[in-house]
């Protein structure tokens, strides 16, 4: 009995057209499951199912607004027509911002809520009623260092990521008596096109301050990858945590335990 064994699970994962998303979409259909994904536009679309194709992972692509609650329920909807009642959802999709909190505009900030954690909201809301049909679910959220920690120009998205802590709580609260599992994975800091920022090479050919920073901060001595992400994403999906709910699960490299290394 192979509980990691996704075979006959239909996944979502929102933002999974690249980066994180895309590495945990390839890594659920690779356990089996039929992966669909979400992005924001028909150019994102075609490129993820490229990637995927390269993966060598028949995915199912789709573009849909994750903010837009009409959108993201007629997507479940056609999804369940197309390929079948969504099993797993990963609440992937997310955006930073990063601006010192006094120059930051209110839009702004209402932004990084509305991808980051109302949106989380919106598509679990759309999966819960299949998920109770089918008598069990998995919710995986993609949280953040930022659930536990905040640092400078982040305001917006550890408001966001924590809030989504405590949703990933709720919805094991309110849904765990329907065997929906709902958890989280907080990455640490991940080499992806979002954190790129935060590694420039200086340009008397340093690292970036920030980056040497997290390498004194992360007792593993590395940045993450998406790889890295992938077997805590197909143990969260699968029958192997059939009793762990309402928990975060950061895959950091150890950072959260870390008082850090004496410069
Ligand atoms: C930042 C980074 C982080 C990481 C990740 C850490 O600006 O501090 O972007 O937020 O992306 O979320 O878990």
């Amino acid at each position: 009995m192979n509980l990691f064994d996704l075979t006959g699970k239909v996944a979502l994962v929102t933002g999974g057209a690249h980066s994180i998303g895309l590495a945990l979409g390839v890594g659920l259909a690779k356990a089996g499951a039929t992966v669909c994904f979400n992005c924001s536009s028909e150019a994102s679309r075609q490129r993820g199912m490229e990637a995927y194709a390269q993966a060598g992972v028949k995915a199912h692509g789709y573009v849909a607004d994750v903010t837009d609650e009409a959108a993201m329920t007629a997507l479940v909807a056609q999804i369940r027509q197309e390929v079948g009642i969504i099993d797993i959802l990963v609440n992937n999709a997310g955006v930073i911002k990063r601006i010192p909190m006094t120059e930051m505009k209110v839009e702004d900030f209402s932004r990084v809520l509305d991808v980051d954690l109302v949106a989380p909201f919106i598509c679990s809301k759309a999966v819960i009623p299949g998920m109770i049909e089918k008598g069990h679910g998995k919710i995986i959220n993609i949280c953040s260092m930022m659930s536990e920690l905040g640092r400078e120009t982040v305001s917006a998205y550890a408001a966001a990521k924590g809030g989504l802590k405590m949703l990933t709580k709720n919805i094991c609260s309110e849904y765990g008596g329907a065997n929906i599992q709902c958890n989280g994975i907080g990455p640490g800091y991940i080499a992806t096109q979002q954190t790129a920022p935060l590694r420039e090479v200086q340009p008397d050919g340093s690292r970036h301050p920030f980056d040497q920073f997290i390498i004194s901060k992360t007792p593993a001595g590395r940045w993450g990858t998406t790889d890295d992400l992938v077997g805590p994403a197909v143990f969260l999906a699968s029958d192997a945590s059939n009793f762990v709910n309402g928990h975060i699960l950061y895959v950091d490299g150890g950072i959260l335990a870390y008082i850090g290394k004496q410069p």
